[in-house]
């Protein structure tokens, strides 16, 4: 393994991809317009991002938004939706593809991806690549980051400050309490759940590390008992009302940053890298892991 890997400077390239994002997705393109129905699908990372700019663009009261894991959407006519966003790195992932060939000719669809060599595009009625974010690590960082940001700056955000705050999470140190910890519980609100449960995943994928992610006004609705000393409570964005005071009672550590939350969330990947490294994991090359999740075709199929 080379001294520096890719994770690590695909994750460090972040601020740049961002801001070119940015431009990108400030122009109208063929994202959906307001007002109108939208289904989000991806899977792992992806579904993720999914959720995040689901929460970001209804929140925003800009139409109705659901996001879905590629495997579990609810398409049908009955519902109503004017556009399907898919999200794909890969543009080979089986869950994806099927989604796209389901609804083609009866929803317009709009795929964000990172490598537009791939059999996403001719299922999609439209597409958005960004092969300047596509990785080589099997760990997605910079292009689910990178797709989010097109898609809040498409939803009118100025994301100029979450590249100066991921410039400052790229220089923060890593706390060695973050290194050591036995377990890390991830907590968000709104559009911030969807980083919670991508914080979750990183650490899951480049570290085996033992990681949960909910909802934060859910926390004490159970997953608290978790929390104990040697154990991390991380929570993306606003603090609910007494949910740091609840935490330090158990023993665990509160971590929250004032950052921009999507910067945050590069912090994150830094921490998993170094518990990576300290355990003597290739973060590349995951165990179990690969790049994408091609299913043989099924009779059913
Ligand atoms: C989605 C994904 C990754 C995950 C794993 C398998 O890929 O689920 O998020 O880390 O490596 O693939 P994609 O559809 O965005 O290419």
């Amino acid at each position: 393994m080379s001294e520096t890997s890719y994770m690590e400077q695909e994750l460090q390239s972040q601020p740049e991809t961002w801001q070119e994002a940015a431009r990108i997705g400030a122009a109208a393109g063929p994202l959906p317009r307001a007002g109108q129905r939208v289904a989000v699908v991806g899977c792992g990372t992806s579904w993720f991002m999914a959720q995040s700019y689901a929460a970001l663009r209804e929140g925003a009261g800009l139409g109705v938004t659901d996001p879905f894991a590629a495997s579990e959407a609810f398409l049908g006519s009955d519902r109503g939706y004017d556009a399907v966003v898919a999200i794909t790195r890969s543009g080979t992932t089986t869950e994806v593809l099927r989604v796209l060939d389901a609804v083609k000719g009866r929803i317009p669809t709009v795929t964000l991806i990172g490598d537009p060599e791939t059999p996403a595009v001719a299922l999609s009625d439209e597409t958005i690549a960004l092969p300047f974010a596509d990785e080589k690590s099997v760990v997605q960082t910079r292009f689910a980051t990178t797709a989010l940001t097109l898609l809040r700056a498409h939803l009118g955000q100025d994301t100029s400050q979450a590249v100066a705050d991921a410039q400052d999470a790229l220089a923060a140190p890593v706390e060695k309490e973050w290194v050591d910890a036995e377990q890390f519980s991830f907590l968000g609100t709104g559009w911030t759940y969807g980083l919670a449960n991508e914080a979750a995943l990183k650490m899951r994928e480049a570290s085996q590390s033992w990681t949960e992610s909910y909802p934060a006004m859910e926390y004490r609705h159970g997953p608290i008992a978790i929390a104990a000393p040697g154990r991390v409570t991380w929570l993306f964005g606003q603090a609910p009302e007494g949910l740091e005071a609840d935490v330090a009672r158990t023993g665990a550590r509160f971590v929250r940053h004032a950052r921009d939350p999507l910067a945050d969330l590069v912090l994150v990947q830094r921490v998993a890298l170094e518990r990576a490294r300290a355990r003597g994991l290739d973060p590349d090359n995951p165990r179990s892991l690969t790049r994408s999740v091609m299913l043989e075709p099924s009779a059913a199929s």
